[in-house]
Parts: structure tokens; C-alpha cells; sequence
């Protein structure tokens, strides 16, 4: 545990000056964005908004049908054909408490409508990743505050982080991220059915696993064609749940290299398939990149809560669905290792994942021998 933790702490962040706040920023009147959020991605178009080409929507998955037994099998089917082809999708009927979200709903708000001095108690600190604001992954930089956080094991929370919270936004937090807990291991039982590998071994993965949260507000950004809200990444975990918490739209999804807008739908919770889901599954469910465009005048909140396996498992392909004609596509390694690796590297894309891929690895160990 010692070595992840160290290789933690020192693989992020160096100090309070690299962490910004568009928040603050945003305090004095700007007409153009400054030149270090200047960084939209020209290369892959977006889906033409016209009407002779209705936007393509993505599947939506009703949990109610998928645990009635006579509506089940019909549901598994569409949740495998989405993590095939989609690698996301909507959610409803999940039953999280609505109580539960909207009181969660309001705390995020005041949240982020405290002064700053009181934000700074929770800022990212130096040499570490966890925390409030804008960490600076490179030169360039995403148009929204972020706060990220370890939640689950509990003995792996920052004292200043989820303890220190004010008790009104803790106590909604914890109810909904066992509520989303509980739903995440539903899910992935499905999921375990949907690709046909043992239950057991894929409880006994998550049961407990590591589990984080980043909740981010994204404010009205005055060039919203030259900033990103979130640049286009997969993510690391086994899947995300995803809270469009004030139901602004701003994600999207890159299907067939183009970047495909998502609609809000209420009440629904967006789920993806994550990286390690599609090394488990051994390529058959993919992971797929997405971003967040910024918005001219409504602020985008949303919170991101993402699952993965137990930080003694080892992540690589079920074992099942590997065979001399479906060989391995990705490396095997432990848990650790591999959240200790992802955090070493920039977000972007699918870079991480591409590093897990065995053909990848063998490249490097022959250009390795030829030096
Ligand atoms: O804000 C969003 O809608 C997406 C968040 C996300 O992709 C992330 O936090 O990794």
C-alpha cells in the first residue's frame, strides 16, 4: 500500500500555482478566454446539426425491465449491444433515492457558491491530485473547477477532503454514493451475464473495490467554440456512473470519429463502459472517449462517480473468455499498479488504455532489444 500511496503523491500536481480556478477567473468580465484555455480539437468533426440527419440517440437502458423476469432477457440484450456498440447509456428507473439526489443536488450548488477562501480549505495540494480546482494536466488548460476525491477504501480519504466537508453536503454525499454503490454491483452482475463469465469472479473483484468522485462545474465560458470543458478521454474504472446534476447538456461521445452531443434526459444516470471493463471483457465491450464542450451562458454541473475493481485484484481478461482463438488482448496486472500507472500519465484519449494492449507491449520489448 506504501508504494501506491508514494507513487501517488508524487505523480501529479506541484504546487498550489498550478492549480487555477475558472471560478475566480471568471470574476472579471472577459470577452475572449485567455490564450492557455485556447485548445479545441479542430481534427475530429461534430455531428451536423440539420434535420436531414436526426441526431442519433443514445440506447437507454430501463433497470425496472431488466430485474422483471419477463422483461429481462429482452433488457440484457440491449445492455450488451450498448456496451458493444456504444460503450454508454441512459439510465432510468434505477432507484436511487430522488430524495437522496435532489438533496445532493442542492449541496453541490451551495458547494460551489461559497466564497473561495472557503473553497481553498479543500484545494489541491502540492505534489497530489485530490482536491478542489483546475489542476494543470499540461500548458493548456479544461474550462471548469473540479474537485476529485478517493472515496472508497474509506482508510484511503484525505482528512481535509470528505471528512471536512460541511456535515449538510457529507451526509447526502455518503447516502448517495452507497446508493450508487449498491447500483454499480447490480450493473455489473448484469454485465457478468450479459458477456456470459462467472458472476462470483466479477463480485468478488468490485465488492468493496476503489471507487472515486469528480464532481465538476463547468461555468459560461464567453468563447465556447475555442475552450473545452473536459478534453476527450476514456476513463480509467471498471464503469461510471455519471449525475448530469443540473441537467445542462455538454457531453459527448465520439462514435464512428465524430463527436456525437448527448440529450438530458431527467432523472436518468449515464453509465460507460471504462477501461477495465473493456480489458475484462477482453475488447468485446468498449470504452469509449468523451468530452465536455462549454456552454455561452448556462454553468454545466455534474458529477462523475467511478468504480472499479479492489485495489488486491488483478485486472486483465476474464479468463473464461479467453481461448487460442480469442487470445488475450491486454496485459494482466494488479490493481495497484495499474491506478498508480494511470495517475503517472496526462489525460488523453485512449493513451492509457492503448499502453494496456499486449501488442503495444511486445513493440516496446522488441524495440527495447534493437537498441
Ligand atoms: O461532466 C461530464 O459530463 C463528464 C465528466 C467526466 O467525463 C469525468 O469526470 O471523467
Amino acid at each position: 500500500m506504501a508504494q501506491f500511496s508514494e507513487a501517488m503523491a508524487s505523480s501529479k500536481s506541484d504546487g498550489l500555482d498550478s492549480v487555477i480556478s475558472v471560478l475566480e477567473l471568471i470574476k472579471e468580465p472577459m470577452i475572449s478566454v485567455p490564450q492557455n484555455y485556447v485548445q479545441i480539437d479542430q481534427q475530429d468533426p461534430s455531428f451536423p446539426v440539420c434535420s436531414d440527419h436526426p441526431l442519433p440517440t443514445l440506447p437507454i437502458i430501463d433497470f425496472k425491465l431488466m430485474v422483471s423476469v419477463d422483461t429481462k432477457d429482452l433488457e440484457l440484450e440491449k445492455l450488451h449491444s450498448s456496451c458493444k456498440e456504444w460503450g454508454f447509456f441512459q439510465l432510468v428507473n434505477h432507484g436511487v433515492s430522488s430524495s437522496v439526489m435532489n438533496q445532493l443536488r442542492h449541496e453541490i450548488v451551495e458547494y460551489y457558491s461559497l466564497p473561495f477562501e472557503e473553497k481553498r480549505k479543500y484545494m489541491v495540494r502540492p505534489n497530489d491530485f485530490q482536491g478542489y480546482g483546475n489542476t494543470k494536466l499540461d500548458e493548456k488548460l479544461d474550462w471548469g473547477d473540479r474537485f476529485f476525491m478517493i472515496t472508497n477504501p474509506v482508510h484511503h480519504r484525505k482528512p481535509h477532503l470528505f471528512p471536512e466537508l460541511p456535515p449538510s453536503f457529507r451526509n447526502p454525499l455518503e447516502c448517495y454514493l452507497l446508493e450508487l454503490q449498491r447500483l454499480a454491483m447490480k450493473l455489473l452482475g448484469f454485465i457478468a451475464e450479459a458477456l456470459k463469465v462467472d458472476l462470483k469472479e466479477i463480485e468478488e473483484m468490485f465488492d468493496d473495490g476503489f471507487q472515486s468522485v469528480r464532481m465538476t462545474y463547468y461555468p459560461p465560458c464567453p468563447q465556447p467554440e475555442l475552450a473545452i470543458g473536459l478534453r476527450p478521454h476514456s476513463d480509467a474504472a471498471g464503469i461510471t456512473i455519471l449525475n448530469q446534476v443540473n441537467g445542462v447538456d455538454g457531453l459527448q461521445i465520439k462514435k464512428g470519429g465524430v463527436w456525437i452531443p448527448m440529450k438530458f434526459i431527467p432523472d436518468a444516470l449515464v453509465v460507460n463502459v471504462g477501461d477495465i471493463l473493456e480489458i475484462m471483457s477482453n475488447g468485446v465491450y468498449k470504452s469509449v472517449e468523451h468530452r465536455v464542450t462549454t456552454n455561452p451562458e448556462k454553468e454545466r454541473i455534474s458529477m462523475a462517480f467511478f468504480v472499479c475493481p479492489q485495489l488486491e485484484a488483478e485486472v486483465g481478461p476474464v479468463t473464461s473468455l479467453i481461448s487460442p482463438q480469442n487470445p488475450p488482448l491486454f496485459r494482466r496486472t494488479g490493481m495497484e499498479k495499474y491506478v498508480t500507472d494511470f495517475f503517472s500519465r496526462k489525460l488523453y484519449a485512449k493513451s492509457f488504455l492503448e499502453s494496456m494492449k499486449i501488442e503495444s507491449t511486445e513493440k516496446a520489448t522488441q524495440l527495447d532489444g534493437s537498441r
